[in-house]
């Protein structure tokens, strides 16, 4: 039953409106109300659980470990829920999120199922207006978003996809019932890392799967198997320890074996053992074998070119194996990708690859994929293109600021953002892993808990300090953008044409969003609130002058 929510009005407003119930919007709810807020989060889906929610394509997991991917504010939850396998599935990781939604009893302040259509600052009343497709404005003093970083699909202009007879679907919105691939002839466009985790799946159940690549990806084995309760038992004894080191020693918030010595310089015998003993361990632990990986190029190669040999040692077919080595970009660059039996899938009989670098596709037509030299029939064509990745979902709620500007326009030439936090002329308005936050390179979880609980300190702040307004500035969101930059550029990040870099995406500008370092992030943010939130101008009832952090 959808719960009726009072009214909010000019003069009866929320403290907080929150956009989204995935991990962030859940925490952040949690922490607001037991600060005393009044607040409610506004959620497009049906329930919790944000991406978890929608991407139910088979094989979908996540690729940080689930003892790391998960909440730790609370010892209760992080005692009594126990993950069963190194790398959970999605149902896993929806179940988790519900069982915290439950537990918390977050439900109450949810509002499901409502769409934010626009926004508004009243600069009269210094509080935001959303619109929402249920026809009913929500008024808030502050709004946070926790849109997610890879929650708008990127669905590619191909022509004739309308003509397609057979059904159509995008990997990050997979029917809630299900799909029956069996016996079907089955199309993946796409290659990117939930394509690798589908690609496995579905070629176990489809009649016949073609694999449309344009660009292949380094993919390393997650060797994934089931928990021991001796494994589970030992990190939750040692979990205070555990998170403080993912949070305060680790560039990505995850725990990882780190290099003890640079690739240049080692015997290359060293550093191919080093790699394979990797290599056989599993997962993403693989890219922290040597400290000059990400950094040194010929380095970098040593491991790209490691990754190909397993590639062709795998294959038996030399052509499709050529086809799926990657070799116009640094290997790590974009995301590294984490599977079981990718590679392996392509000497089933039942699976072919159609490389799109040789024969492009011209259009989909009513019976499949046309390329430049033959037309594919398919029942199914699966979309996995991937997301417009970190500003897509924010540009979608369609918000004004105080000049006029959507933000949009304002962030025409690339998003510039305080701390990824918050952008000037968009007063009372927060962003959970927002552009220019280490978001989707760190584990999520971490950054989420350390951006609600910044907020949630900032939100007690100005509370207390009856501050009605609060801004930043061009000045310090120019100079953090400068800084992400600075910092993106002392690594290869920046030569792959990735979606970290908006280069999946047709006219996106090209500018790297994600900070690069968990560790310096929340370092920097401490100092940031320890200087009374330097960077921030507020107003209000104390009229409290704060220095601009220039
Ligand atoms: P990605 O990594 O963006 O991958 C998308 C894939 O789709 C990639 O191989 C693209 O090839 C391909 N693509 C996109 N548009 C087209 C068109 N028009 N024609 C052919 N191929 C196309 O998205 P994922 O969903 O796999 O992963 C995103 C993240 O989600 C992942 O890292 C996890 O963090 C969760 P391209 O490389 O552009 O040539």
């Amino acid at each position: 039953m959808t719960k009726e929510f009072a009214a909010t009005t000019p003069n009866t407003p929320l403290d907080v409106a929150i956009i989204g119930a995935g991990f962030a919007g859940m925490y952040m709810l949690h922490r607001l109300r037991r600060a005393g807020f009044a607040v409610r989060v506004v959620e497009l889906g049906p329930d919790v659980g944000g991406t978890w929610y929608w991407n139910r394509y088979p094989g979908a997991r996540c690729d940080v470990e689930s003892l790391q991917y998960s909440y730790s504010f609370d010892e209760g939850i992080q005692q009594d829920w126990t993950w069963t396998e190194r790398f959970a599935t999605q149902p896993e990781i929806l179940r988790y999120a519900n069982f915290v939604a439950d537990r918390l009893d977050l439900r109450r302040d949810i509002q499901f199922g409502v769409r934010i259509t626009s926004g508004r600052f009243d600069t009269t009343a210094n509080q935001w207006v959303l619109e929402t497709d249920s026809g009913t404005a929500i008024h808030a003093r502050q709004v946070i978003t926790a849109v997610g970083c890879l929650s708008t699909a990127n669905v590619p202009q191909i022509a004739g996809m309308e003509s397609f007879e057979g059904q159509t679907i995008h990997t990050s919105d997979w029917p809630r019932d299900g799909v029956n691939l069996s016996g079907k002839r089955v199309a993946i466009i796409g290659t990117g890392s939930t394509a690798i985790q589908a690609i496995p799946e579905i070629a176990r159940q489809a009649g016949h799967l073609t694999v449309f690549q344009r660009t292949p990806n380094f993919s390393v084995p997650a060797r994934n198997a089931p928990l021991t309760p001796e494994t589970v038992d030992w990190w939750k004894k040692n979990y205070p320890d555990l998170r403080k080191k993912a949070r305060e020693t680790m560039r990505s918030g995850t725990i990882y074996d780190l290099p003890t010595r640079p690739a240049i310089g080692t015997d290359p015998a060293d550093v191919r053992a080093e790699l394979e003993a990797r290599w056989q361990k599993g997962g993403a632990n693989f890219a922290y074998a040597f400290s000059d990986l990400i950094f040194d190029e010929t380095a970098n190669a040593m491991a790209a070119e490691f990754v190909r040999d397993k590639i062709r040692s795998i294959v038996h077919d030399p052509e499709t194996a050529e086809a799926l080595c990657p070799k116009d970009y640094p290997i790590f660059c974009k995301r590294i990708c984490v599977d079981s039996d990718y590679f392996a899938t392509f000497n089933r009989p039942n699976v072919s690859l159609v490389n799109l670098r040789q024969t492009p596709l011209e259009r989909i037509t009513s019976k499949g994929v046309q390329t430049t030299d033959q037309e594919h029939e398919f029942d199914v064509i699966i979309y996995a293109t991937g997301f417009d990745a970190i500003t897509g979902s924010l540009l979608r709620l369609n918000l004004t600021g105080t000049q006029g500007r959507t933000l949009k326009e304002k962030w025409a030439d690339g998003p510039k953002a305080y701390l990824g936090l918050a952008t000037s002329e968009f007063p009372n308005l927060f962003m959970i892993t927002g552009p220019g936050s280490p978001s989707v390179l760190s584990n999520v979880l971490v950054s989420i808990e350390q951006h609600v609980e910044f907020l949630s300190d900032l939100m007690e702040h100005i509370r207390s300090h009856g501050i009605t307004r609060i801004e930043t500035t061009a000045k310090d969101e120019e100079d953090w953008a400068h800084h992400v930059t600075e910092v993106a550029h002392t690594t290869l990040y920046p030569k792959a044409a990735s979606w970290y870099m908006g280069a999946n995406i047709p006219g996106k500008p090209r500018v790297f969003m994600p900070y690069i370092g968990v560790d310096a992030y929340r370092k920097k943010c401490a100092e940031v609130a320890a200087q009374g939130y330097v960077g921030f101008q507020m107003n209000g009832a104390d009229a409290v002058a704060h220095a601009s952090a220039g």
